[in-house]
């Protein structure tokens, strides 16, 4: 261990079975470890942004086990009008979000234009709010519907006013963990794909690993290894986003959800394992904001943003349905020691 902690020190790359072992390390001070590439990156300042979560649809032609938010778990389905969709950015625009962030079902009743005009219709109306939106597990499914390669969707995209590609739909890269977990959807080589494609655009993304379920921790550190690649390639991703995974109303049937130490550890492995990533992402919604303050103790920096609604994760459990009131977001920062500072979508600082 202590040729590893040297290396670590003296900021060398880590191997995938270098990077197992870490989950052997006291918790404490593999954090510390963590810590210490966190402040020469960042010092204290934790980064936030002010954003919505929009959900237009839970229509979903696929079925992943994890999954509490499609119409095959809630039962009763929905889709939003463009006009309710504008409604929702008209609101949170008056509170002054940056970004939306849009992650709908793969709905095939809808058609292409019903994905497509929404965004066109937030751009024209509120050119200066960024549109993060279409995981590649949706880009995958509208190329594989209506016949397209992803390039020409991602174009689509961007004429349309989509800004930048969030993370969803990554869960795990493993195959044989994807085949029991969500059969059928995007592929780990088509996520890569497709987030290479986009950056190859000249396009940022931020991408995601759905831990906590039936993966084990080498799976882990191989999905990560998969984007490290990725991003020496590219450099087009802004954030690592790991997402605890939430136990009620799916198909899988957790019994024992990971423990606050595991997912400790997890984002102190991001942080030394992914040396080509800027930003570390604890994700309050599924980390909880208690653990998530934590986190910034173990190499986290981000903790997203005030959220405002969200449905993926609270139908699963998460207490994040009206997401946090921003001055209680700050305050909440600045009391656990760390300094907020306002993001944009693209990691700038927003004076
Ligand atoms: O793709 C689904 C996950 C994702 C569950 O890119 C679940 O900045 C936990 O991707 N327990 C959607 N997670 C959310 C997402 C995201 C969130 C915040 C920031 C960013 C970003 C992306 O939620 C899905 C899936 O991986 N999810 N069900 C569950 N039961």
């Amino acid at each position: 261990m202590n040729e590893l902690i040297k290396k670590i020190k003296n900021n060398i790359r880590i191997t995938q079975d270098e990077a197992l072992k870490l989950y052997d390390m006291d918790l404490l001070e593999l954090g510390s470890l963590a810590n210490d590439i966190r402040v020469s990156k960042f010092g204290k300042q934790t980064f936030y942004n002010i954003n919505r979560h929009i959900n237009p649809t839970n229509y979903c032609k696929d079925t992943c086990k994890f999954c509490a938010f499609s119409k095959h778990r809630a039962k009763t389905s929905y889709t939003m009008t463009h006009e309710q969709v504008l409604e929702a950015v008209k609101t949170a625009h008056n509170e002054n979000i940056t970004e939306v962030h849009i992650v709908s079902g793969h709905n095939n009743k809808v058609g292409l234009d019903w994905y497509m005009d929404m965004f066109k219709i937030i751009k024209e109306k509120y050119p200066n709010i960024h549109i993060k939106a279409m995981t590649a597990a949706e880009v995958n499914f509208i190329a594989k519907e209506y016949d397209m390669n992803y390039k020409e969707v991602l174009e689509m995209m961007i004429k349309n006013g989509v800004d930048s590609m969030p993370g969803g739909g990554a869960e795990i890269f493993d195959e044989e963990v994807r085949r029991e977990i969500c059969r059928g959807k995007v592929s780990s080589d088509e996520y890569i794909e497709i987030h290479k494609t986009w950056h190859e655009m000249g396009r940022h993304s931020t991408c995601t690993m759905l831990f906590g379920h039936v993966e084990n921790r080498a799976h882990r550190i191989d999905h990560m290894n998969r984007l490290r690649d990725l991003q020496d390639i590219t450099g087009g991703f802004k954030a690592f986003i790991p997402l605890v995974y939430q136990t009620k109303n799916n198909y899988l049937n957790i019994k024992d959800p990971l423990n606050a130490i595991e997912i400790l550890k997890t984002y102190a492995i991001a942080r030394i394992f992914l040396d080509n990533f800027s930003h570390i992402k604890a994700y309050w919604v599924t980390t909880t904001i208690n653990l998530s303050l934590i986190a910034q103790e173990f190499g986290a920096n981000d903790l997203d943003g005030t959220i405002q609604k969200e449905t993926i994760n609270s139908s699963a459990g998460a207490a994040s349905a009206n997401g946090l009131e921003l001055e209680k977001f700050k305050a909440l920062i600045t009391n656990s020691g760390f300094i907020p500072v306002q993001r944009d979508s693209l990691n700038r600082v927003v004076a």
